[in-house]
């Protein structure tokens, strides 16, 4: 009864121009043949979003009268990743849109150059979170994603002199035309203050009077599903001073103080921490993680559920899904607003909230856990403050009920930590609160139970689960690598797009020598498209048509960058030494893409060194070309989508019990690159799907690493007794890459490898180099090596992030897909 959407309606090349060109005039103001890149991109984007509206608006109505159950997916980031194509592409419009801008002269090509994209994200799990909304909407589950509107997204990163600089990501300066603001249904939130007793309300209410609020504005995405007809919403706050605030203020007289304040309060939304695993501590990252999932809260609960919703039945109606423990201030928010604002009891209050919050952990670094002193969050929310005591007094007695006289334990449990600071340690509050509790692979999830979060586990066994995480086939096959993508539409029709399991059905194509020919062809095209980006980025080349090895990712000592350094300068150091013959060297660029964060020193200290050998490599002519080392600066979302379909091998290298999960591994298997890697993280899943022959596997296992270290371990005993592996450290502490010079950054990282190496390097570098050399000559025999790579391909299907909502949805959430077709 509704009219048709537009995409159903109007589904035409024709149709399509007008909409663009009433685009261009009316929205940018120009003509065709006046209008800059900037504005056809705009007016293209603008276009497509369009198509997507009606249904947009639909999917919005449905959810608000089915009520069904919603996965609220809260994090504080989403690395989306460019728009462009894929709004296209789910809108079932790139060809329509290709030959519509063709028919008017212009190079959709060039246009996808324009856009920025939104880097609001450090990594993995921003970009998981993105992957996720991408599969719970193509999967038709009600859901709404929350976070934050970053005015600056993770740092541009630049080189000078080969180090690092970062310069700030300005993506919003061109217009950004995925969001639609609605200042309209901006929310506050409150902070600082104090408590004082509640006149009337439940027993245990407190009355909340804090000192000072900010708005939060929400800018809306559209999240479409895959040619579903369903548009999910992704709602992402911004910080904006209230007038009441700057008012107040600028009454009393005092105008730059007004606007100082102003500035204070929105400093709140302006840039994304680019710290991924120590935390800081720092009061602006608090602030951060209150005012969005505050707002959160607060606009599902009176915009998505409709007035007078019995909040008893919240469980049935939403599950907040947590990733990590950054938007773990909702616990106590909840239980404040039941309590407070609602005049609950404390019991019933906390019955609700232990069945609407499930936890997902992304690490097993115990220095990575947040933790927050009491005094920062007393002084910021002094009321959440007092709730978290609350919940730990009871929590603590639950412990000593179970584990009588066990005081040791109820120490490790605590919510709140004693030393060195009184502190709120966000893992443990997350997982006394959640019903589930979920680690990012089977071998992750294993050692959270039995390491991490061990006590926990012991006493409540059946909280604890493992969701293995995985990519969005969309975007990370279709869409980056459309040459393999039509070879695998060919042989097995396009139902893989939403059902990755069918890549099996390849299988036996992997014995097909003209399907391995077309194989190696669209791979090798691929690294012609991949040096043409990388000669336009800053006169990167690639060695001849070689071996692509890659190793992308932030850069950190557990994920062992320096090892992949060791083996570079290892080989570099034979050939120049005479030990390995050059023509006996397969020619091979080494890849590498990673930001470090800004405070990092060491990782810093690892990017000027790799640059240094690159240097060096790159400019030694009795190489013949044969090795070179390709580190673009800046690698993010968009280069990784022609990064990984040109890749041969995937290095995936970190010490064994160090990695979550990774999700770059599986990138790169599904583009039919092999891995070269530990058993770590979601590694050992892929070797046991794609199995032995196809994967080189390296390195100390977890329980090895962890009894070596356990035992002692002495770096220097590698050195000492490794030939090769003391030429190449020696060959960097000479200054062979740095113009002599042996201070700096060679010293340290010399020093620190053979002297500490948290990371065990030292002790894997044998392995590795041993699992290098069947690299070497495995790919000597091409064939058999694009076999290898089509198994990759077809047995690597469960990596779909598809299955991965599905494992939520089965193990966590109950929700029910609603197909908006129905
Ligand atoms: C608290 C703050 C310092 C912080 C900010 C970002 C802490 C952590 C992070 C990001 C962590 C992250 O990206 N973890 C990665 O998550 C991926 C998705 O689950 C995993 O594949 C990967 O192994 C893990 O390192």
């Amino acid at each position: 009864e509704n009219t048709p959407p537009v995409a159903a309606r109007e589904h035409t090349v024709e149709s399509f121009t007008r909409e663009f060109l009433r685009e261009l005039n009316f929205s940018q103001g120009v003509d065709l043949d006046r209008a800059s890149d900037n504005d056809k991109y705009l007016a293209l984007a603008k276009t497509v979003r369009h198509y997507l509206m009606t249904r947009w608006l639909e999917t919005l109505r449905n959810q608000y009268t089915d009520q069904a159950k919603t996965v609220a997916y809260l994090s504080a980031e989403f690395l989306l990743g460019p728009q462009l194509e894929n709004s296209m592409l789910a809108a079932n419009l790139d060809s329509i849109a290709a030959e519509s801008l063709r028919g008017l002269g212009i190079d959709i090509e060039e246009l996808r150059g324009v856009e920025i994209e939104p880097g609001l994200g450090n990594g993995g799990l921003g970009r998981l979170a993105a992957c996720f909304i991408d599969s719970l909407a193509t999967l038709n589950v009600p859901s709404i994603g929350y976070g934050i509107r970053y005015e600056y997204g993770i740092f541009r990163q630049t080189f000078v002199d080969g180090k690092q600089v970062e310069k700030p990501d300005d993506w919003l300066r061109l217009g950004s035309p995925w969001e639609i603001a609605h200042p309209e249904n901006a929310v506050e939130v409150h902070f600082g203050g104090h408590t004082k007793k509640a006149h009337g309300g439940a027993e245990g209410a407190r009355a909340w009077l804090p000192d000072w609020h900010v708005m939060a504005v929400p800018y809306n995405y559209m999240v479409p599903g895959y040619r579903n007809g369903r548009v999910n919403t992704l709602r992402l706050w911004s910080a904006k001073a209230t007038r009441a605030f700057d008012l107040q203020i600028f009454n009393e007289g005092d105008y730059e103080e007004a606007v100082r304040a102003q500035t204070f309060a929105e400093n709140i939304s302006k840039v994304i921490y680019p710290e991924d695993s120590t935390p800081q501590g720092k009061e602006l990252r608090l602030q951060q993680q209150y005012f969005f999932v505050a707002a959160s809260l607060r606009d599902f609960l009176t915009n998505v559920l409709p007035p007078d919703y019995p909040l008893e039945n919240l469980p049935n109606r939403v599950t907040w899904q947590l990733n990590d423990t950054h938007p773990v201030i909702a616990v106590p928010e909840l239980m404040r607003i039941l309590i407070d604002e609602r005049g609950w009891d404390w019991d019933k209050a906390w019955g609700i909230t232990q069945q609407v919050f499930a936890y997902t952990c992304h690490t097993l670094l115990p220095e990575a856990l947040e933790v927050w002193p009491t005094d920062l969050l007393g002084k910021l929310l002094p009321r959440h403050l007092e709730i978290i005591y609350q919940i730990n007094d009871e929590f603590v007695d639950q412990v000593r009920a179970a584990y009588p006289g066990d005081e040791l334990r109820v120490r490790r449990m605590s919510i709140v930590a004693e030393h060195p600071v009184r502190a709120v340690r966000m893992a443990h509050l997350a997982t006394v609160a959640g019903f589930k509790v979920n680690g990012v692979a089977a071998l992750h999830s294993k050692l959270l139970a039995e390491k991490l979060l061990v006590d926990f586990a012991q006493m409540w066994p059946e909280k604890f689960t493992n969701v293995t995480n995985g990519i969005t086939p969309r975007r990370f096959v279709r869409l980056s690598n459309p040459g393999l993508s039509g070879l695998i539409t060919e042989a097995i029709g396009d139902g893989w797009i939403t059902d990755l399991d069918q890549l099996s059905r390849l299988e036996p194509l992997a014995d097909d020598a003209e399907f391995r020919r077309r194989f190696r062809e669209i791979k090798s095209s691929n690294k012609v498209r991949l040096a043409g980006v990388l000669a336009k980025r800053g006169d990167i080349e690639l060695a001849g048509d070689g071996m692509v090895d890659a190793m992308v990712k932030r850069l950190h000592e557990y994920k062992r960058q320096s090892l992949k350094l060791l083996h570079i300068v290892s080989v570099y150091e034979g050939i120049c030494s005479g030990r390995i013959p050059l023509d006996s060297v397969t020619p091979r660029t080494f890849v590498f893409g990673a930001k470090a964060a800004p405070g990092y020193v060491r990782a810093k200290e690892t990017i000027e060194l790799i640059n240094a050998v690159g240097r060096t490599i790159n400019a030694d002519a009795s190489l013949k070309g044969r090795l070179k080392v390709a580190f673009p600066a800046n690698y993010n979302v968009t280069l990784a989508e022609v990064l990984i379909p040109a890749a041969d091998l995937s290095e995936q290298i970190s010490l064994a019990g160090k990695e979550a999960s990774g999700t770059g591994n599986m990138k790169f298997a599904l583009n039919g690159a092999l891995t070269i890697g530990t058993d770590d993280g979601a590694n050992v899943e892929i070797r046991k799907l794609v199995g032995d022959e196809n994967f080189f596997l390296f390195g100390m296992d977890e329980p090895a690493a962890a009894a070596l270290q356990a035992s002692g371990y002495h770096p220097d005993e590698f050195y000492e007794s490794d030939a090769d592996l003391k030429a190449a450290l020696d060959m960097i502490a000479s200054g062979a890459f740095t113009g002599g010079d042996q201070g700096g950054a060679v010293t340290s990282i010399f020093a620190d490898l053979t002297e500490h190496d948290r990371f065990m390097a030292l002790a894997d570098f044998r392995s590795y180099l041993d699992a290098q050399a069947k690299v070497e000559a495995a790919y000597a025999d091409q064939d058999a090596w694009s076999r290898s790579a089509v198994l990759n391909v077809a047995r690597s299907g469960f990596f779909s992030s598809d299955r991965s909502i599905r494992d939520y949805l089965d193990r966590i959430w109950k929700a029910k897909p609603i197909d908006q077709n129905a």
